[in-house]
């Protein structure tokens, strides 16, 4: 049997009802994966939290940036950049895990995006790819061979995750109940699905 682990993508108070980033429906998902946690916890050898993690001068946020505001595109290094509201700031409550999701089953968090002047998306690499969170080197070192994710936001945080497993060679699984997306244009959920499906990830 494949050794799997489920992570829990981005589940904080930022991106629930009453955030700074509020994804719509975000704090639906709590209780589907509350479900997941008392009733699959034994299918996996490991479940991780990720956590966006940011300095309050980080450069995805708009408030950096004289004149522009949330949504504005700039370009960095050369690539597009979205500008954020200022949210998950280190230690803000915004950036707490929404306190409602069961915890006691989680045995790790990773941080990401702690950079001030990169943006990172992905819980294994930053948006640029130069640098690496430690998510995959503790995988490896568990032997996880099979990766179950849920959170948010699905067409960032969720995607670009899992994006670079498949890269990394993982068997990716996402369960979309247990996800909602930021959606900035009209069609970006089923572009977002196609995608992942494209690159081999197998949407639940
Ligand atoms: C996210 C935008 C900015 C996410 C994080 O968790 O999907 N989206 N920072
Ligand atoms: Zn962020």
């Amino acid at each position: 049997m494949k050794k799997k682990a489920l992570i829990l993508v981005d589940i904080q108070n930022d991106f629930v009802k009453n955030g700074s980033l509020a994804v719509l429906g975000g704090e639906e998902i709590i209780p589907v994966v509350n479900l997941m946690l008392e009733n699959h916890h034994n299918d996996y050898s490991l479940i991780l939290e990720t956590q966006d993690w940011h300095p309050k001068n980080h450069i995805a946020f708009a408030s950096q940036h004289r004149g522009k505001k949330p949504g504005d595109v700039i370009l960095l290094s050369g690539k597009p950049q979205i500008l954020w509201p200022d949210h998950c700031i280190q230690n803000s409550v915004g950036a707490q895990i929404v306190p409602s999701l069961s915890q006691n089953k989680i045995q790790k968090i990773i941080q990401k995006g702690m950079n001030p002047r990169i943006d990172s998306y992905s819980a294994f690499f930053d948006n640029d790819h130069t640098s690496q969170t430690e998510l995959h080197e503790f995988l490896k070192l568990n032997q996880i061979k099979e990766l179950h994710m849920v959170g948010l936001a699905f067409d960032f945080c969720v995607k670009f995750t899992a994006l670079d497993a498949v890269q990394l060679g993982y068997d990716v699984h996402v369960f979309t109940q247990a996800c909602r997306g930021v959606y900035l244009a009209a069609g970006d959920q089923k572009k977002t699905q196609d995608e992942m499906i494209e690159a081999g990830i197998k949407l639940i």
